[in-house]
């Protein structure tokens, strides 16, 4: 059923407590943790508790839940001391935008200068 954990997510594992990680926040329905492969001084990832394997189903699914991890983003750039300088956000969507954890998970990159077009 969509949104019930999946014996085979690693995100899942980690919001049961069964994957170490280093969390920063959580609340009632999201977790936020540092990214194992940082790519910014900050690099935290937001995710829900539920399972949905991107942002797309998740907005289908629980578009609440998206704002949630939204106000999350922000919260973690407060607690990081980057917001001031400008943060970035990201969905990466399917295996071509380079998702490689199929539950849904924001990036929140902070604490350099961000290029623009990403690679
Ligand atoms: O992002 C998936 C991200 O998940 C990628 O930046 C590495 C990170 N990752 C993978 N395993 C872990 C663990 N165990 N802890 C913390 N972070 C992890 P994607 O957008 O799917 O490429």
């Amino acid at each position: 059923m969509a949104g019930e954990p999946q014996a085979d997510c690693l995100f899942c594992k980690i919001v049961a407590g069964e994957v170490p990680a280093t969390i920063v926040r959580e609340t009632e329905t999201t977790v936020a943790f540092r990214d194992i492969n940082p790519q910014a001084p900050t690099h935290v990832l937001v995710i829900p508790k539920s399972h949905h394997p991107d942002a797309a189903s998740l907005a289908d699914a629980d578009p609440q839940v998206i704002a949630d991890i939204m106000r999350e983003a922000r919260k973690v750039a407060v607690q990081d001391k980057v917001e001031d300088r400008g943060y970035r956000v990201v969905f990466n969507t399917g295996s071509g935008a380079g998702q490689t954890v199929f539950h849904a998970h924001l990036h929140v990159l902070g604490g350099r200068g961000l290029q623009w077009p990403p690679g």
